[in-house]
């Protein structure tokens, strides 16, 4: 079996590991899964052989013999449905874990995007200063009701899941904006996951590509 992910030539973030090619690197480093990666300009991803792969032209996409995924949530649950070390075995655990994926990509995200838009994209908009605070104001209910779930808890359920995966990703955008800061708890999940051998060489292999000079 052959995995090859696609990732930026260069990542707008200069290394951070914000881009979603770091969540599929991650996953894979999880369940031990060696891979392969294609990087590719913004302008190949709007070419035909990438668009063949990616309707949408993006990173990541995702290609293991003659499968070929779009979509880092539909590959990360791919990947945890077929190995080991992301999903638990019992049925409900893994309907759960499941859940966890799902609310880190469709409702705990999505402000979060919207912050990046307002405050990159709609920068020069002469209502953008004043939408910033009802943006934030709609992360910040986000995390405290997800502070409040983790509470003490290492995890968002019993033991790491494909669930933590992608809300520590999720959250790790929040990082500049300083939300975060208000919640101890999630500072420190997020630093959880950060420290995990699996995360710190997937972390590692896109810092070569994104973050060291040259
Ligand atoms: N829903 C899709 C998925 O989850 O796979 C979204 C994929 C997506 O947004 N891909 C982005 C992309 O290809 C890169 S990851 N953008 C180019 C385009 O649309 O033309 C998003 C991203 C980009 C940059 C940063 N950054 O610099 O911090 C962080 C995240």
């Amino acid at each position: 079996m052959t995995i090859t992910i696609t990732a930026f030539e260069r990542s707008p973030d200069g290394g951070k590991g914000l881009a979603r090619d770091m969540r599929l690197r991650w996953a894979l480093e999880e369940v031990g899964l060696p891979y392969a990666v294609r990087l590719v300009s913004f302008a190949a991803m709007k070419e035909p052989a990438h668009l063949a792969l990616h309707p949408f032209g993006q990173i990541p996409t995702f290609e293991e013999d003659d499968l070929v995924l779009f979509e880092t949530g539909a590959i990360v649950l791919h990947l945890a449905q077929h190995h080991a070390g992301l999903l638990p075995d019992d049925a409900r655990a893994r309907g759960r874990a499941i859940a966890w994926m799902f609310a880190a990509l469709n409702t705990v995200e999505p402000p979060i995007l919207d912050l990046v838009t307002a405050r990159i994209v709609e920068r020069d908009r002469p209502w953008s200063e004043e939408r910033l605070p009802l943006v934030r104001q709609r992360i910040d209910e986000r995390l405290r009701q997800l502070s409040a779930w983790l509470g003490d808890a290492p995890w968002l359920e019993e033991g790491f899941t494909a669930g933590d995966l992608m809300m520590v990703s999720v959250l790790l955008r929040t990082r500049a904006s300083g939300l975060l800061d208000a919640y101890p708890n999630l500072a420190a999940y997020v630093a959880r996951g950060e420290s995990r051998p699996a995360y710190r060489r997937a972390f590692a292999a896109q810092w070569a590509v994104n973050g060291a000079p040259g």
